[in-house]
């Protein structure tokens, strides 16, 4: 057994392996609130202390009646992610009205997807808008849903028809006629995104659209660990991944920070071991019940959880509440810093696999969705041969809950096991170790860290943070390519994309928001899109629409300069005015690194 270290030792770089970057280090900002960009955006500060119910943006001042901005028009090609076929057809607009109706066919899915539509539409047009089968003659005026057999559509595409008469969204499945929704919803003014009824006229240009994903796994990772978010700000964050297609959410429930999740037959692991959060606050952790919300709220909207429990490192939290699982037996004080790779649940003994077996059984009783994340990342303290034991043994037990194990791309020198995906998060596109892993049968989400984490900061005044792996705006987001990014692993080896946030330097709901937009659109359309359609300057100019919308959503963004945003209009025609300004100068210079686990009796002050 390695000793277990009084603190966190400094990383030696020789031991990473290549391509991969310590992280958590001393470039952490001062914990200001994300300052001059978000003060910005503040305006709905005090909104943003009350929970949103499900599925609503939270209360933004709206786009009222005589303070209309001059919406430029949306064009049939201005969809984020990109879709496969574009066909615009010039004098077949459509204008929604209050007469307007939502048929469906005769079946559930289409009934769910047509709810879904009205819910969005109802806000800001203030119109009825009423749900019905579709029975009529005709289609005159109308909105029609409509399941059909179409195998070229495949489980997730959809086509959708745009004529002066009536708009019609065809699919194979439920999770089509979604899809088709979030691209009807981005063909109308993006007013539509107020909460509050809006003086617009309703226009969705004509032409038909046809579309299905690039990859089957598209996905954002939020670290509730770090930082808790309550269910609310997870709702919310599932909000943004379905509008952009995204179909799967990976919630980062345990680190050294904090367990977030309740496991009956290890209930400290919650009690004891989520009290707490980087900088020393109170931390929290999800019910089951809060769980299976989160997971039903999902599913609704076409999003599979991926669950992670991270193991052996990053167990500081679970060591707290359970000493019996150190290497040392014995419990250590909390942990509220953000330094990595010091801690780990002891591989040699029969209790951790009892453990192990026990949380992971219950996360998959809970978890309807067929992944199980096991982490694996930075166990810089346990040698190799003993980590690879460690993962085979949790591989099996994940097999053992009929769940397909996924696990950070360092899994890879243990042994495969059926279906397995690695989650890359080099920063070189270049892994031996990996490839093999994919020679022998696994599969790739690509996270690499260079352009698809969401914790970089942008520039460098961002005020939250890291810069490990780089500055990250949005070309750099945008400008990869997930087929061919890894050396030795084929475009058919790649399961998808997925955007980590991590939340060490992010506290709250408009600083994830914050971080999110406009970079995962960008990962989104590298997901979704045919690369065919890849083109900075295309794309550049249609996410520039999409400010206006954030606007209107209450939704905080970083206002890139990469990015030609629309003027705002004159500040006595915009009461909203929740675009966000450039950023002042820099905050002040970075803070020192927080104290290990050691030190950390005294929790360092909260921020
Ligand atoms: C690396 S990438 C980590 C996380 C940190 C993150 C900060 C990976 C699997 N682990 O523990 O939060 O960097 O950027």
């Amino acid at each position: 057994m390695p000793p277990v270290p009084t603190a966190p030792e400094p990383l030696d770089p020789s031991s990473v392996a290549a391509g991969e970057r310590p992280a958590g280090h001393p470039d952490l900002p001062v914990r200001e609130p994300a300052a001059a960009e978000l003060a910005r955006t503040a305006t709905r500060s005090a909104e943003d202390a009350l929970a949103p119910p499900p599925g609503d943006l939270p209360v933004a001042p709206a786009t009222t009646a005589g303070g209309a901005a001059p919406a430029a028009r949306v064009r049939l090609g201005d969809v984020v992610p990109a879709p496969e076929r574009v066909a615009p057809v010039a004098g077949a607009d459509f204008v929604l009205t209050p007469d307007t109706v939502i048929r469906v066919s005769p079946d559930d899915d289409a009934r769910a997807a047509a709810g879904q539509l009205a819910d969005l539409l109802r806000p800001a047009t203030g119109y009825p808008l009423p749900v019905g089968d579709d029975t009529r003659a005709g289609t005159g005026g109308d909105i029609v849903l409509a399941l059909v057999d179409s195998a070229d559509l495949g489980p997730e595409g959809y086509r959708l028809d745009v004529t002066s008469d009536g708009v019609r969204v065809e699919a194979a499945t439920g999770a089509g006629l979604f899809f088709g929704v979030q691209t009807l919803r981005q063909l109308l003014p993006a007013a539509v995104e107020s909460p509050t009824p809006a003086a617009e006229r309703w226009v969705l240009p004509g032409g038909s659209i046809t579309d299905r994903p690039r990859f089957p796994y598209r996905g954002a990772m939020l670290d509730v660990a770090r930082h808790f978010f309550g269910v609310p700000d997870v709702l919310r964050v599932i909000d943004h991944l379905a509008r952009y297609k995204l179909n799967h959410l990976h919630l980062h429930l345990t680190d050294d920070q904090g367990w977030r999740i309740a496991v009956d037959s290890w209930p400290r692991l919650a009690e004891v071991g989520g009290a707490g959060e980087v900088g020393g606050g109170p931390g929290g952790h999800y019910s089951r019940d809060d769980y299976r919300r989160i997971v039903a709220y999902a599913a609704e909207r076409h999003v599979t959880v991926v669950p992670e429990i991270d193991l052996p490192g990053h167990t500081h939290a679970a060591l707290t509440a359970y000493g019996e699982l150190a290497p040392e037996g014995v419990a250590p004080p909390p942990y509220t810093g953000t330094e990595v790779g010091f801690s780990y649940v002891d591989p040699t003994s029969e209790r951790t696999y009892e453990f192990v077996a026990d949380v992971l059984g219950e996360i998959a009783a809970l978890t309807p969705g067929p992944w199980l994340h096991i982490g694996g990342d930075e166990a810089f303290k346990v040698r190799p041969e003993a980590y690879a034991a460690f993962v085979e043994r949790a591989q099996r037990i994940v097999a053992a809950t009929g769940r397909t194990v996924v696990g950070w791309h360092q899994i890879a020198p243990a042994a495969h096991s059926g279906g397995r995906v690695l989650q890359w998060w080099g920063t070189d596109g270049e892994d031996r170790v990996t490839a093999d892993a994919v020679r022998r049968g696994a599969r790739l989400v690509l996270s690499p860290a260079n352009h698809a984490y969401l914790d970089m900061k942008y520039a460098p005044d961002t005020p939250i943070g890291h810069d490990w792996a780089g500055l990250i705006d949005v070309r750099r987001a945008y400008d990869w390519d997930p087929g061919t990014h890894v050396a030795g692993v084929p475009a058919d080896a790649v399961l998808g994309v997925e955007a980590p946030l991590w939340t060490e330097s992010v506290t709250s709901r408009a600083e994830v928001e914050f971080m999110l937009f406009p970079r995962l659109p960008a990962i989104a359309e590298l997901g979704w899109s045919p690369r065919a359609t890849h083109d900075w300057a295309g794309f550049r100019g249609r996410l520039a629409g999409h400010g206006p919308r954030w606007a209107a959503a209450g939704v905080a963004f970083h206002r890139s300069p990469e990015i030609p945003w629309p003027t705002e209009p004159p500040a006595s025609a915009a009461p909203q005015a929740a675009i966000p300004t450039q950023p002042e100068p820099p905050a002040p210079a970075a803070v020192p690194r927080q104290p290990g686990p050691e030190e950390a009796s005294a929790p360092a002050p909260p921020a």
